[in-house]
């Protein structure tokens, strides 16, 4: 299990659940110091920044890039893989290929999120599922070629209608022999959607690849009524190793919500 802290440097996301939004050598070093071994980094796209510079900040740093999200695309852009639009779509897919490409070059996965757009108007449920798994199979042997796995997050009902729990969307990947996909268990979610976290962490635990560590309210762990103490005994249960990632709202002192992130997981964890 290795601990991340997220770090945005989206103007468009700026009042978003993202613990720092300093420039990103500000930004890595905080998260150095706070302990982390990883940051996860929201960027305005696949050129935003060199990855040659991403690079020499984690070396600097001693930091690893524990995967980028591609909201942007839905943010800036207003891309999504099931957007009625046939151009929109491309436009989104390209989006997506081309940050798996950024991230493989770093070794981090990417997050498809909000770019998985919902169902609804001129778009059925059949047909909004029909073209994601297209766009997910081609995005899956993409991330196979770049050598890393491509993160999908289920989210609560209020950002998507197509997945907002983990067990029905491992089996729509197992129906499509997504093989190289991975699922994004982030707890805030989960709260809103899941009747027993922890159950639903074992349940889809084969397909888990990425955790997001928020409390209930998306504050710090400690910060809700989340049982971080049940969650961990589950994703020990699974024999995760991959991040737990602090993906929340910073309030008034970043720095202090990411440490009682770090302390949230160290207080608990007994080596998987
Ligand atoms: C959005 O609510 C979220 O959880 C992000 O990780 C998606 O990009
Ligand atoms: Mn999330």
């Amino acid at each position: 299990m290795k601990t991340a802290v997220t770090l945005c440097r989206v103007p468009e996301m700026a009042a978003g659940p993202f613990v720092f939004h300093d420039e990103l050598e500000a930004g890595f070093a905080k998260a150095a110091v706070c302990g982390y071994d990883a940051v996860e980094l929201f960027l305005a796209g696949p050129d935003a920044v060199p990855v040659e510079t991403i690079r020499g900040l984690c070396e600097e740093f001693g930091l690893a890039v524990a995967a980028v999200g591609s909201g942007a695309g839905m943010v800036k852009h207003g891309l999504s893989l099931t957007d009625p639009s046939p151009e929109k779509r491309r436009g989104a897919l390209d989006f997506i290929l081309r940050m798996v490409e950024f991230g493989g070059r770093l070794g981090a996965p990417c997050i498809l999120g909000s770019m998985q757009g919902r169902w609804g108007g001129e778009i059925s449920r059949e047909r909004a599922l029909e073209l994601f798994a297209q766009a997910l199979t081609s995005i899956d042997a993409a991330a196979a070629g770049a050598g890393v796995p491509f993160i999908y997050e289920p989210l609560n009902r209020y950002e998507t209608n197509l997945f907002n729990r983990l067990v029905p969307a491992a089996e729509f990947l197992d129906a499509h022999g997504l093989a190289n996909v991975v699922l994004l268990a982030d707890l805030f979610h989960m709260n809103i959607e899941e009747p027993d976290v922890a159950k639903a962490l074992i349940d889809a635990g084969r397909r888990i690849g990425h955790v997001h560590w928020a409390d209930s309210n998306r504050l710090a762990m400690g910060s809700g009524h989340a049982d971080p103490g049940a969650i961990l005994d589950a994703l020990r249960n699974i024999s995760y190793q991959g991040y737990l990632s602090a993906e929340i709202f910073p309030g008034d002192d970043p720095e202090a919500a990411a440490r009682q992130t770090f302390e949230s997981i160290h207080a608990l964890y007994i080596p998987f």
